[in-house]
């Protein structure tokens, strides 16, 4: 245990006892919705994941602290302070807790820091990755990386087209993700439940998915698993319409000049302008969708363990 990294105590305590843990990022909060949207979203998937019988732990960075689960006012503070919260990946980790400063968890870090407090299982709404034209910008989300490296498993509902999603699943081929689709041959496309790219594997119960993760730990096979769990057909978008949206902004951020970490957080607020607000309607459900199967999913790898 290291002497930055907080674990709250109710955190603590279901962990020492075997009990279910589910993680959450905070980029999401500061970057990904507008307040005070973001807070609400926030609050209600902790209360999903209690409902469901395990503990959430919302991860971010707070005057150099890395913290594994939030109180309700360090969620306030996180979405009304936006996105002058730094937006931490992996290589911003040293310099803000060195500074004692705040940083909002990406999956990177949001997967890093859960590791560190020893939580497996890890729910979001979508994963950084290979971007359109990384050909020539080599703009590559840190997730998939780390998706390589950290045993966490994550629980998203796929990539927003704004990558290019047939890179993105090439890429975690090569560093060896294994990538499921909860219920589904295809992966979904966040706003949409198909993309036209399939996935390595279906599965279609959380008990199913606790069992793979289980496995995969006792072999000493390192990295996570990333599971794409499509929007409820009553939330997803129409797919010319948030497909044009996201041209739409890919090219805005093209002519800008954005890059590097302001690319994502750009276009998402761009997608959700252009949409007038739709887009955002769907985010708030398709997460609440995740954090539902995380929690059923963290109760089935507890029994496992606890079976051992
Ligand atoms: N994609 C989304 N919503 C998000 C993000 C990505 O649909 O909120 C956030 C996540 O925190 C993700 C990060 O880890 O953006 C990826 O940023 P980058 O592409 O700069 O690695
Ligand atoms: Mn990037």
């Amino acid at each position: 245990m290291n002497n930055y990294l907080d674990i709250a105590p109710e955190v603590q305590k279901a962990l020492a006892e075997g009990r279910p843990v589910v993680a959450l990022e905070s980029t999401i909060i500061s970057h990904g919705m507008p307040y005070p949207q973001n807070v609400e979203t926030a609050l209600q998937v902790e209360k999903i994941i209690r409902q469901r019988g395990a503990v959430p732990a919302t991860i971010a960075i707070i005057g150099g602290h890395l913290k594994a689960g939030l109180s309700p006012a360090e969620i306030d503070y996180l979405g009304r302070t936006g996105t002058k919260v730094p937006k931490a990946s992996r290589r911003d980790l040293p310099i803000l807790v060195a500074k004692g400063m705040d940083g909002a968890t990406t999956v990177t870090t949001t997967m890093m820091i859960a590791a560190m407090a020893g939580i497996e299982v890890f729910a979001t709404g979508g994963i950084g990755g290979v971007h359109r034209g990384a050909e020539t910008t080599m703009d590559i989300s840190a997730d998939l990386e780390e998706l390589a490296e950290t045993p966490v498993m994550v629980i998203c509902a796929g990539a927003k087209s704004i990558l290019d999603l047939g890179l993105t699943l090439e890429y975690l081929e090569t560093k060896g993700v294994t990538v499921i689709g909860y219920g589904t041959e295809e992966l979904p496309a966040f706003y949409t439940r198909k993309s036209g790219f399939g996935v390595d594997y279906r599965l279609d119960t959380p008990q199913e998915l606790a069992e793979a993760f289980h496995v995969k730990r006792t072999l000493g096979l390192r990295g996570g698993m990333l599971v794409t769990n499509p929007i409820p057909e009553e939330y997803s978008m129409d797919a010319d319409t948030i497909n044009e949206a996201i041209d739409k902004a890919v090219a805005a951020c093209k002519t800008l000049g954005i890059h590097g970490k302001e690319t994502t957080p750009f276009l998402l607020s761009r997608i959700k302008d252009i949409t007038g607000g739709d887009s955002l309607d769907s985010n708030i459900q398709l997460v609440y969708n995740n954090a539902r199967l995380a929690a059923d999913t963290a109760c089935a790898l507890c029994e496992l363990e606890a079976a051992e």
